[in-house]
């Protein structure tokens, strides 16, 4: 047998002996932004398995991007904590505390990674798997966004989960999928309002949490769910969101 039958054989395997242990999972962050790799690291720390679903081939969503593409983060000195817990350097200025955008993006991956979350690159999201009596969210659907991406009919495969937490950012995907396919859940987004970077940091922290059994929010999908004010490139509201779901979900979770 050629090396090359070895690196297929252990890729197909390995891979496979794993996808199945993540088909039924303690809860589900979809989307790899900065809010949903720090919900994933602290759920992951509390002893749940975490896995993290983000359609793009990296994670960071929007830190990469920045305030309009400079490379450098800025969030307020609340987020201390977290930036300490993951180990990310900064410089004071102010009332903010300045990352590098890279630097925070490999940072709070590897902590996630670290504290033991599952994170695959590649898959998206496309709809949940919802069960009655009572009425939830349970767990999500997934494909692989290159067959979404080359729009070929292949049918996606299910993961069943205790949470889902929707952490896609402006999309708001899971949140508008409920709302759009399960209307007797009462979801209405009202998407983010103008910007207003003091309130918006603070009560996207305030709102964040469950939105109905089984589904909660974390980051910019709680401002587009709520109608709150949008904050612009800073990440101090996307950390502590997502520290404050993991908060959340752990405590259901472990009450259930
Ligand atoms: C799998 C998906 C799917 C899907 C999307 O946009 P993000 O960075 O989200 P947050 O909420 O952690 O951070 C928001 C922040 O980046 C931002 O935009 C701010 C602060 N804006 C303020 C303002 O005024 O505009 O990350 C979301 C991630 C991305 O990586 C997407 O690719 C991913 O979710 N994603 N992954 N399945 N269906 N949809």
């Amino acid at each position: 047998m050629g090396l090359e039958t070895v690196i297929t054989r252990t890729i197909i395997e390995e891979a496979s002996r794993e996808l199945v242990e993540l088909s039924n999972i303690d809860v589900v962050v979809v989307g790899a932004g900065p809010s949903g790799l720090t919900a994933a690291k602290y759920i992951a720390e509390a002893g749940l398995r975490v896995l993290v679903l983000e359609k793009r081939l990296s994670f960071g969503g929007g830190i990469g991007g920045g305030g309009m593409l400079f490379h450098k983060v800025v969030s307020l000195k609340n987020a201390k904590e977290i930036l300490d817990d993951v180990g990310v350097r900064y410089v004071e200025k102010g009332d903010l505390l300045v990352t590098d955008a890279a630097e925070l993006i490999a940072k709070l991956a590897a902590k996630a990674l670290d504290s033991g979350a599952k994170i695959l690159l590649g898959v998206s999201v496309e709809d949940v798997v919802v069960r009655t009596n009572p009425l939830r969210v349970a767990g999500v659907v997934a494909q692989w966004s290159a067959i979404q991406i080359a729009g070929l009919h292949v049918d996606p495969l299910s993961i069943e989960s205790k949470a889902v937490i929707d952490a896609t950012g402006h999309d708001a995907t899971i949140i508008r999928i409920v709302s759009k396919k399960v209307p007797e859940l009462g979801v209405t987004p009202r998407g983010a309002g103008p910007m207003n970077a003091a309130r918006g940091e603070d009560l996207v922290v305030k709102y964040t949490g469950k939105v109905v059994p089984g589904l909660y929010a974390t980051g910019m999908a709680v401002a587009e769910l709520h109608g709150l004010p949008r904050m612009g490139p800073i990440f101090s509201g996307m950390l502590l969101s997502g520290k404050r779901v993991a908060e959340i979900v752990c405590r259901d979770i472990k009450s259930s």
